[in-house]
């Protein structure tokens, strides 16, 4: 965070969110890390006066802040857009309990998939939900809609989303400072005939969500989120969040109604806009979400007919759709060279792969930085649908393979999204009696998404000493009587253990425990690059299928290899770059020709 004056501050749309939410009073936040929402915790937990936590998952940290605002507190709870899915069941209800102190879920979504594995549009959630919505264009909107969430939640007693991109998220801008509100004060009070949904109670609360969201869009009419900024031109663009900013690029003069609460919708604004135009163009992000209310309406509009409905909008293609006569000139091919993800160099999670290909079973996957699995050149991953799907996809299969199907599917999953989601599916197989093995990559941290804490690592959100899980406990208390522990850049070692657990015919976990490389203990450790010892080298590549960052290949010229002393069939040398190795010495376990050693020792 960078203060450029007394006053403002120079931020990204997630360190506003986390701002706003200290200013407006907040004392309890929770949510579980996601890009693009990651940041907001990680900010918020560096601020005086409010308690942060990391869940285990989002319906968790939902629950959490369900809970500190019935205690009266306002509380705030952060994910990324899939986590709603996993949040949702709360969530539903959650309208009809409505709050005490004020209550906003940030759900932060990703058009284009820059970092997640499927594109949805949340602006559904608050219609399916029953929940109003803010939708900010830009870091200075997207604190002063939080604060305005929490005024709006506790008026309305109703939770309320405030819905980021990621162009918002990230995107930095100035940002006005202002007080820390008070925080309400806290105590229980009871009141079942809000509070318990039980059948009976929730039919008539469900009446009573029926009249928050009316008065939300009687306010949806009036608040100045919802603007109509005159312009020339008979053609008049409605749009919200970031595509605002590219319709004002594209088109600066002409009439807008720049939509900030995009659920409810403003009848009455959208029916006076329509009329003061000629034609009605919708520009936004993903669905037909505001289009398809627009016609609902009765309003003729154009939309997704011109603007794609996948992916991230930019000016370009918004000038494409809407003036091509224009963006012939805006276009310049950028020839940019592909650089598709990879482990790291010395990723533990590296080894275990290179093992699974080794034993062709087929590897129900799950998401996280071994997810990168699947890629060449180790491609042992076969299925990735969400968090904590590798072991119930798994079960499934065996299931349905019948019997001898245990020895032909594993299932791999990371520590965090292991207690995330991953555990109920081990639950469920040791229940139903499946025997697929289990591994579980426990590097010790969430790396995917920066290094945030869970619970195996024993730190708290703020780095504090917290309880840590035992993984091997858990598996044996879950009913698994074959927990084995491996060292995953103990190449052969895990091979054998991996063998001996797939073969079994009752469910098993093979935990293979090393950290992360890029953990700061590990950065700060001693490093012993290894390096290559070209005479010794066979060019069987071995190595080079590892897919290690550090090893790259050289081919071959024509009668090289018998110009320089090698086999007439060698096709070329590997070599390691010991500027990137991490010591994890898996190339040198995989080395049959001792061509790789510590650099003291090659001598
Ligand atoms: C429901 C949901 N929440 C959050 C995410 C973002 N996310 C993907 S994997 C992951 C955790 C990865 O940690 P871990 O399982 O420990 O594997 P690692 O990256 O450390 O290898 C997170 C937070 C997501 N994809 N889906």
């Amino acid at each position: 965070m960078t203060i450029i004056s007394g006053t403002t501050m120079w931020l990204s749309g997630n360190e506003a969110i986390a701002l706003a939410a200290y200013e407006a009073g907040v004392t309890v936040a929770s949510g579980y890390p996601g890009t693009p929402s990651t940041e907001i915790l990680e900010t918020l937990s560096t601020y005086d006066g409010v308690y942060t936590e990391w869940a285990p998952n989002e319906k968790v940290g939902l629950e959490v802040a369900i809970g500190a605002c019935l205690a009266g507190a306002r509380a705030m709870a952060t994910m990324k857009h899939v986590g709603v899915n996993v949040a949702a069941d709360p969530l539903f209800t959650s309208s009809y309990v409505g709050v005490r102190g004020g209550l906003v879920l940030v759900t932060a979504d990703d058009p284009e998939m820059h970092s997640s594995q499927n594109e949805q549009d949340n602006r559904n959630y608050a219609l399916a939900a029953k929940l109003p919505m803010l939708e900010p264009s830009d870091p200075a909107e997207a604190k002063a809609m939080l604060l305005d969430a929490f005024r709006l939640s506790e008026e309305l007693d109703t939770p309320v989303m405030l819905r980021i991109t990621s162009r918002v998220a990230h995107v930095k801008g100035v940002v006005p400072k202002g007080e820390r509100r008070t925080p309400p004060p806290c105590a229980l009070a009871k009141d079942p005939a809000k509070m318990v949904m039980l059948p009976a109670i929730a039919r008539k609360r469900r009446v009573v969500v029926e009249e928050h969201m009316n008065r939300a869009a009687a306010i949806a009419n009036e608040t100045p989120w919802n603007r109509i900024e005159t312009g020339a031109g008979k053609r008049g663009f409605i749009t919200g969040g970031v595509s605002y900013l590219y319709v004002k690029e594209t088109f600066p003069d002409a009439p807008v109604l720049k939509l900030g609460m995009t659920w409810p919708l403003p009848d009455d604004l959208i029916r006076r806009f329509a009329a003061s135009v000629e034609e009605v163009v919708v520009v936004e992000e993903l669905d037909p979400f505001l289009e398809r209310h627009v016609k609902t309406l009765g309003i003729a509009c154009q939309g997704k007919n011109l603007i794609p409905n996948r992916g991230e909008l930019n000016t370009d293609i918004v000038l494409a759709a809407l003036a091509p006569e224009r963006a012939a000139k805006a276009f310049a091919a950028i020839d940019l060279p592909s650089r598709p993800p990879n482990m790291c160099a010395g990723c533990p999670h590296r080894g275990i792969f290179h093992n699974l290909r080794r034993l062709k079973v087929f590897v129900s996957g799950d998401i996280g930085c071994y997810t990168l699995g699947a890629l060449p050149p180790l491609s042992a991953m076969d299925t990735c649908v969400c968090m904590g799907a590798s072991v119930t996809v798994a079960h499934g299969m065996v299931k349905a393979l019948g019997v001898g199907g245990h020895d032909k599917v594993v299932s791999v999953v990371g520590d965090s999204t292991f207690i995330h989601s991953g555990v109920t599916g081990l639950i469920n197989t040791v229940y139903n009696h499946s025997a697929a093995t289990l591994i579980i990559l426990d590097n010790r941290t969430t790396a995917m998404t920066g290094h945030q804490e869970n619970p195996v690592t024993g730190r708290n959100i703020k780095g504090e000493p917290a309880h840590q899980l035992d993984i091997e406990t858990l598996c044996r208390a879950v009913g698994v009587r074959h927990v084995y522990v491996v060292n995953p850049h103990d190449i052969d070692a895990a091979y054998k253990t991996l063998k001996e657990a797939i073969a079994l015919t009752e469910p098993s976990v093979v935990i293979a425990k090393a950290p992360c490389v890029l953990l700061p203990e590990m950065r700060r450790r001693q490093i012993r690059p290894y390096s290559s010892n070209q005479q010794n080298c066979a060019g069987c590549m071995a190595c080079v299928k590892l897919g290690c960052p550090a090893i790259s290949w050289t081919p071959f010229t024509e009668g090289e290899a018998e110009r320089r002393g090698y086999k007439a069939t060698q096709k070329g040398l590997s070599k390691i770059d010991e500027s990137m190795c991490n010591d994890c010495g898996q190339c040198a376990a995989v080395c049959k020709f001792q061509a790789i050693f510590h650099r003291e020792e090659t001598k």
